[in-house]
């Protein structure tokens, strides 16, 4: 009895569990940028073939429940030992993994091993307990030298440049958000100044972690306009819950508005 009720626990379990991720009741938000749908293509083919082993796994585990469950439970050791299900389910799985990162390598390829467009607008981002800072090269289109020695969060200085003896840094501009045009590809450079941190977009499909000493690159296309939230998914300290910025998808035009309105507040 007490078999048989616990295996309609596990199957309802497991109907609800299917109904929620095939109906999307807790799902990704809306992909704004080129590479995604390869990366939300993967992530589907991923839980189906996960999905559909926890189902299988499920029914398994129900029917031995009502079967040999409750006060008919018996320990009985399995002749010759679990040895042959042990190197089966080894493989089994194996084997699983191992397919999907072979088909999972071509989204990970679009983004990691492909190099960014040669027109990419280039934008470094600085990361430190608790805030993100983005640098514009300015209108001579060249950043300044860094010198992690001059960061100085009293003077504002987050990134370490010299614009007294850098003229490539005098017209850099450090702004506390970033905004980018739609449609043009954007090539971030990532700093930290202390310790690992991430930025992750979800709307991007965009995950990178920050390493300290590291100058990490990396690349994206947004193709619709908007405001998206940037979060820290590194634990990075006390003030990691409210390490957050804000990315601004704009029209070229407004963009160029916005770069303006930046430049005239440095
Ligand atoms: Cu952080």
């Amino acid at each position: 009895m007490v078999g048989r009720f616990f295996a309609v626990v596990v199957l309802l379990v497991t109907l609800i569990t299917a109904y929620c991720v095939i109906t999307h009741v807790w799902w990704m938000p809306v992909d704004i940028s080129v590479h995604g749908p390869k990366i939300d293509q993967q992530i589907e083919e991923t839980i189906v073939v996960a999905g559909l082993l926890f189902i299988a796994g499920q029914i398994v585990l129900a029917t031995f429940v009502a079967l040999y469950g409750g006060a008919r439970a018996k320990v009985k050791q399995i002749r010759g030992g679990a040895k042959p299900l042990i190197i089966f389910a080894f493989l089994l799985v194996g084997t699983e993994v191992l397919a999907l990162s072979f088909v999972g390598s071509k989204a990970w390829g679009a983004v990691y091993f492909t190099p960014p467009d040669p027109g990419s607008m280039q934008i470094d981002v600085q990361a430190g307990q608790f805030a993100y800072y983005f640098r514009y090269p300015g209108p001579d289109g060249k950043f300044g030298d860094l010198h992690p020695e001059l960061i100085n969060e009293g003077s504002q200085n987050y990134f370490g440049i010299d614009p007294e003896h850098d003229p490539a840094a005098k017209d850099d501009i450090v702004t506390a958000e970033i905004a980018i045009p739609v449609n043009k590809p954007i090539l971030l450079t990532l700093h930290s100044k202390d310790v690992g941190h991430s930025f992750y977009v979800r709307e991007l499909r965009v995950q990178q972690d920050f390493v300290p000493g590291l100058v990490i690159p990396i690349h994206f296309t947004a193709t619709q306009t908007g405001r998206f939230e940037i979060v820290c998914t590194q634990l990075c300290g006390l003030g990691h819950y409210n390490m957050k910025a804000y990315l601004s998808v704009l029209s070229q035009a407004d963009f160029d508005d916005w770069l303006k309105k930046q430049a005239a507040m440095q």
